[in-house]
């Protein structure tokens, strides 16, 4: 039983990566989360006390960072500026939390020779065309689009600078789109759903023919808990379960689920410079620690994501006209 930093916390992964932790290990958990508009108390709210903690704080803080590292075990740093869309309109809070936050983990770890475990994502790479018949795989060169994914390539790009200069002990996952409950409404499947809720049509950037590679945000966490407690140092895990969807085929199976008709939808503004198909091979993962998603039903894990957004509008409320006066200012 040792103590888990989980950086990014009371984010979207992050508190499903806590809820992970209390259910299938004996571990404590130090949540340090500086609540920006993505983060909310709410996702920790009825955890237990006695083994979850709230800090507020930002990552990019030296000397509360290397105070808390030096009282963990292990290190998980979900914590990020993630929203392409931002990235877009305004880049600096990217460079500053995503570069500066990963750099002051770093030092820390580095210290107080601690486990450190990097979060990233498959946007890395860059993208790949739709006939396209490779994956990215951990050997892929790095090729990212956006200030957002240039920001995360960096962050990834220190932690191996570190392990190979410092022998900071340190793996890295970069996994692909993640879904499931807890996921902020500026994203394209809350977004959708919470937008039919209240009675608005779905929002389709341009023609929707860009690929994403859905998985559970579970399988996600699963996968993470695995590489920390098996995986070997210095090394990369690409996170992916098989899920390619393109987005025009996401929002039909939306509104279907949702009981609209199958067109019910706009064409809104494309992202500028937006990635048109993302694919992982994460065979290294399956072969070498025998991880394996248990959400293979897009549809079924879709249903159940949209009953909890149903069932949990106090949650998403008061963060929705907020994020859809953002979108209205880029035509989205
Ligand atoms: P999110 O935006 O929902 O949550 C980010 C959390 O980090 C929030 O709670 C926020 O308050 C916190 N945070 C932001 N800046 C901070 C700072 N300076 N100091 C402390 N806390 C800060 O993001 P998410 O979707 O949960 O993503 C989590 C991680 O997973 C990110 O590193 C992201 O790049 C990566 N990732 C996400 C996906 C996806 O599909 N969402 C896929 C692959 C990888
Ligand atoms: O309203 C929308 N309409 C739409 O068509 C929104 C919000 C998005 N989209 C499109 C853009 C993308 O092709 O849907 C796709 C998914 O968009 P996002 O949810 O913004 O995700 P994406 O840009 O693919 O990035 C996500 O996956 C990788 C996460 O936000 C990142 O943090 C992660 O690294």
């Amino acid at each position: 039983m040792g103590t888990y930093l989980v950086t990014g916390g009371a984010g979207f992964i992050g508190t499903n990566f806590v809820r992970h932790l209390l259910d299938h290990t004996e571990h404590r958990v130090i949540v340090l989360d500086a609540l920006t508009y993505a983060g909310n108390k709410a996702s920790l709210e009825g955890l237990p006390a006695d083994r979850v903690s709230l800090v507020v704080g930002n990552v990019c803080d030296a000397d509360l960072v290397d105070r808390l590292v030096a009282d963990s075990d292990v290190v998980v740093h979900f914590a990020a500026e993630s929203h392409n869309d931002n990235s877009l309109n305004d880049p600096s809070p990217f460079i500053q939390t995503n570069l500066v936050g990963t750099f002051t983990l770093l030092q820390a770890v580095r210290k107080h020779d601690k486990r450190y475990h990097h979060i990233s994502t498959d946007e890395v790479y860059g993208d790949l065309e739709l006939d396209d018949p490779e994956r990215f795989h951990e050997t892929t060169p790095y090729n990212p689009s956006s200030p957002y994914s240039s920001s995360k390539a960096g962050s990834d790009l220190l932690v191996r600078a570190w392990v190979r200069s410092f022998g900071v002990r340190a793996t890295i996952s970069n996994c692909s789109n993640n879904y499931g409950p807890f996921q902020h409404v500026e994203k394209f499947i809350p977004r959708q759903v919470t937008n039919l809720i209240d009675g608005v049509r779905p929002k389709l950037y341009g023609a929707g023919q860009n690929v994403r590679d859905w998985i559970h945000v579970d399988d996600h966490n699963a996968a993470v808990l695995r590489i920390i407690e098996s995986g070997r140092l210095g090394e990369t895990y690409l996170i992916g379960a098989d899920g390619e969807k393109n987005n025009k085929d996401v929002i039909e199976l939306i509104l279907q689920l949702m009981g609209q008709p199958a067109d019910a939808y706009d064409h809104v503004n494309d992202r500028p410079g937006h990635d048109m198909r993302y694919a992982i091979d994460s065979t290294k993962l399956r072969t070498e620690l025998g991880w394996q998603p248990r959400f293979r039903d897009f549809e079924a894990g879709l249903a159940a994501t949209i009953d909890w957004y149903r069932a949990n509008e106090a949650w998403w409320r008061p963060m929705k006209e907020a994020t859809e006066a953002k979108y209205a200012r880029t035509g989205q």
